[in-house]
């Protein structure tokens, strides 16, 4: 069995720049070498099966994926562009990231990263607007922008959400966003919603003078989730969001598509994403997560803040951030490498405990091209979210004019009671 498998590992093979690579780190069962374990992943991802096949054609041993490289407990395999279908990302997951996972003779397989060539990668059609054009959407050249999720994340009526939205607007949020888990729930009906906080958001631009959006998620069965999104275009809005792991690669793309008609931005949340990255033997890397939500084509995309409640390691978070907006990704951000081509930029999105405390850390940490978003952080604020969402802006502000927290809040009386509340510590 192991000799056939072995056919799949080549160690001399240089891998061409049309070939998909995957970067795996592999732990094989007791009893099996690394190069049984690198001979099944690269057989049982493309072509092959646990045997030898009355049915094989020389031809199609050209389309045989091949482990060209293994570095200790880090395996590449090299795949022929032809084992994938031009713009279908199920298929190409369902291949690099199948049944693979489940094989007896593997301990633990987990999916580092992915270099894309650029035929494959060009099939998808990546951002609509990215980094530049949510910018150019919101007038808003250099500070980070701000968003705040509405806590609680459920219950509230659409009435109260809009209501609330109107306070964090004016209070100088520049976006509004729903939580992960809230739909169209009994007490929070979509369109009741959207037509509510559409009002509020007008209501909030002609009296700040600035512009304002709202991340309303359109998370729903297939067709639902695409009706929602034309009731969004319909009532004005800008944006979508939508939960792209739970959705699925598939509704993702079916969104896109909608969404490039619609003339809508897309802003990508990652519910469930560490239910299969966290750990760092087993599974796909966050860093393969966003080189697909990037080629499909999301705008936004929640990268982690090192300084919050969630777990984000600061490498993970650098790396994404990287791998999101540059052009050509190297070593530090992918260990293979990317050049993005024509794909956009996405914007990283930093959320999970922030508070204005934390602003200036996290902006020294990833920059300002960032959306900085704060929902316990706004709604926690002890004078309400309005005085949360002006402490959010004057710590930004802060930040951007390199006054420290303590000093600006002196003479800011929302970041004062912020900083009474929440101090400046980090989460443990
Ligand atoms: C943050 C949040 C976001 C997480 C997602 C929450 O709320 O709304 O869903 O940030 O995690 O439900 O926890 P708070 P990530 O601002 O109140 O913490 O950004 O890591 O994908
Ligand atoms: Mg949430």
């Amino acid at each position: 069995m192991s000799e056939w498998y072995h056919q799949f590992v080549d160690l001399k093979y240089k891998p061409s720049p049309t070939d998909l690579l995957c970067l795996f780190k592999v732990q094989p069962a007791s009893g099996f070498t690394i190069k049984d374990a690198a001979g099944r992943v690269a057989s049982e991802s493309s072509v092959g099966t646990w045997t030898e096949v009355t049915t094989m054609r020389p031809r199609i041993r050209k389309l045989m994926a091949k482990a060209c490289r293994i570095d200790g407990s880090l395996l590449t395999v090299a795949y022929p562009i032809r084992l994938f279908e031009l713009g279908n990302m199920p298929q190409i997951i369902s291949s690099i990231a199948g049944n693979i996972f489940g094989m007896k003779a593997i301990r633990n397989l987990r999916l580092e990263d992915i270099r894309w060539p650029k035929k494959l990668a060009e099939s998808f059609r990546g951002p609509a607007f990215g980094t530049r054009g949510i910018r150019r959407i919101l007038r808003v050249e250099k500070r980070p922008l701000t968003a705040t999720v509405l806590k609680p994340k459920l219950g509230l009526t659409a009435k109260e959400h809009a209501r609330a939205g109107y306070d964090a607007w004016v209070g100088g949020i520049d976006l509004l966003k729903d939580d992960e888990n809230l739909s169209s729930q009994t007490f929070n009906r979509f369109r009741e919603r959207l037509k509510e906080c559409f009002k509020m958001r007008d209501r909030a631009e002609k009296e700040t003078g600035e512009r304002k959006s709202y991340l309303i998620n359109v998370t729903a069965e297939a067709r639902e989730m695409l009706q929602r999104a034309k009731a969004v275009a319909e009532a004005g809005g800008e944006y979508v969001m939508a939960d792209i792991l739970t959705v699925g690669w598939s509704g993702l793309q079916t969104l896109r598509e909608e969404c490039q008609d619609l003339k809508l931005a897309i802003h990508a949340h990652r519910a469930f994403h560490a239910a299969f990255t966290r750990n760092s033997l087993h599974g796909m890397s966050m860093l393969a997560v966003s080189d697909v939500a990037r080629l499909i084509g999301v705008d936004q995309l929640h990268i982690g803040t090192v300084v919050g409640k969630l777990e984000s390691p600061l490498e993970e978070v650098i790396a994404l951030r990287d791998n999101l907006q540059r052009k050509r990704t190297n070593s530090n951000a992918s260990p293979l490498g990317q050049d993005w081509g024509r794909i956009r930029p996405v914007f990283p999105t930093c959320s999970g405990g922030l508070h204005p405390g934390l602003v200036p850390k996290l902006i020294r940490i990833v920059g300002t091209d960032i959306i900085v978003q704060a929902g316990g952080g706004v709604w926690g604020h002890p004078d309400g979210g309005r005085a949360g969402a002006i402490a959010l802006r004057q710590a930004i502000e802060a930040a951007m004019s390199g006054e420290s927290l303590k000093s600006c809040a002196r003479d800011h009386r929302e970041l004062r009671r912020a900083l009474e509340t929440w101090g400046l510590a980090t989460f443990k």
